[in-house]
């Protein structure tokens, strides 16, 4: 197997293979990740990452492409993550992306990626954070992480993004749904998509009304804009940029930028820590000290929080 620092080197350079090779690392959940991860840190921090979820079928892939398009004339290298959190395999639900996009096959400045991360220890809360860092070292400048949406996935993944689009379209019965989602709290742009259909402009109203119901908005804060796309014919999709734009400028205006990175890279950290404590705890079922405390406990000698900090301090000691 070709060594993590070639590796790296390579997908620095953009090499598509290097990059590949590096993702299926992270989606194997490999044991040289943390020396991928050691050597990509360096490398990562600048990529714009947009988050873009909705029902199955509302258009993401659809406005994605035409999303990759109007940033291929900006002259920027793109990165697309689809990521389907229902899957244990990369491919197929995910073959009509590739579909979808093909157009960009060809264009070196794009690198389009599905990945599964069903089965995947930590599940796309881990795999989704460290596949923008290989797109990031790899050059691209603004990530699309596209995802299948079904509640706990599309909330997760807001919380991964630094701009999280919300994807409707009319006559879904998409109000109730992203009521019941709580998809009215995580985006920071919403769009309407299939505008061609009727009701579009209902569908507007309807979550431009329930938008403002929620709570009171300060003078400085961000209201999240609603625009109409039809994602088919590329109609909209520059307004959609400008608001992507927009919102990106207000949290870096305000700090908001650096502080979603901060808590992002602190939930992460956090889980890795949890996760790791609670293997080596984990290995010490049946073991002669837990076995020890609990005797303590079971006879009146030790409450239970002694003994717990006993056993934490005695595995990370
Ligand atoms: N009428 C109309 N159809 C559209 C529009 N945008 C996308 N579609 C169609 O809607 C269907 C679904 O589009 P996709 O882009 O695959 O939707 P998706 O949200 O990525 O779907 P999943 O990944 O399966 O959840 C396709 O047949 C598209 O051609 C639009 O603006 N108007
Ligand atoms: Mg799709």
């Amino acid at each position: 197997m070709q060594d993590v620092s070639s590796l790296v080197a390579e997908a620095r350079e953009g090499r598509p293979r290097a990059v590949a090779r590096l993702i299926s690392l992270v989606e194997g959940a490999s044991p040289q990740l943390r020396e991928v991860m050691a050597a990509l840190a360096p490398l990562t921090g600048k990529a714009y990452v947009v988050g873009i979820t909705g029902s199955p079928g509302v258009g993401k892939s659809t406005s994605t492409s035409a999303l990759i398009t109007a940033y291929r004339r900006a002259g920027k290298r793109v990165g697309v993550l689809a990521v389907d959190p229902s899957s244990p395999f990369s491919g197929g639900a995910l073959l009509g992306d590739r579909v979808r996009m093909s157009e960009h096959a060809s264009d070196s400045g794009v690198y389009i990626r599905s990945m599964a991360t069903r089965g995947h220890l930590g599940g796309l809360a881990w795999a989704a954070p460290q596949a923008i860092r290989v797109l990031d070292a790899a050059g691209c400048e603004v990530i699309i992480v596209e995802t299948v949406g079904v509640g706990q996935s599309e909330v997760e993944i807001a919380s991964q993004a630094d701009t999280s689009v919300v994807l409707l379209a009319p006559g879904m019965g998409d109000g109730i749904q992203a009521a019941k989602a709580g998809i009215l709290e995580i985006g920071d742009v919403y769009v309407v998509n299939k505008a061609d259909r009727d009701g579009a402009d209902a569908t507007a109203r309807e979550l431009n009304h329930m938008l403002g119901l929620g709570a009171s908005r300060d003078a400085g804060d961000w209201r999240p804009p609603i625009v109409k796309t039809v994602a088919a014919r590329g109609e909209g999709i520059d307004e959609v940029v400008e608001a992507l734009e927009k919102h990106r400028g207000w949290m870096e205006e305000r700090g908001v930028l650096a502080e979603r990175r901060r808590d992002r890279a602190a939930r992460e950290v956090e889980a890795i820590a949890v996760t790791a404590l609670r293997e080596r705890i984990g290995d010490l079922r049946g073991d002669r000290r837990l076995e020890a405390l609990a005797d303590r406990v079971a006879r009146g000698e030790l409450d239970v929080y002694g003994a717990a900090d006993e056993l934490v301090a005695g595995v990370t000691g």
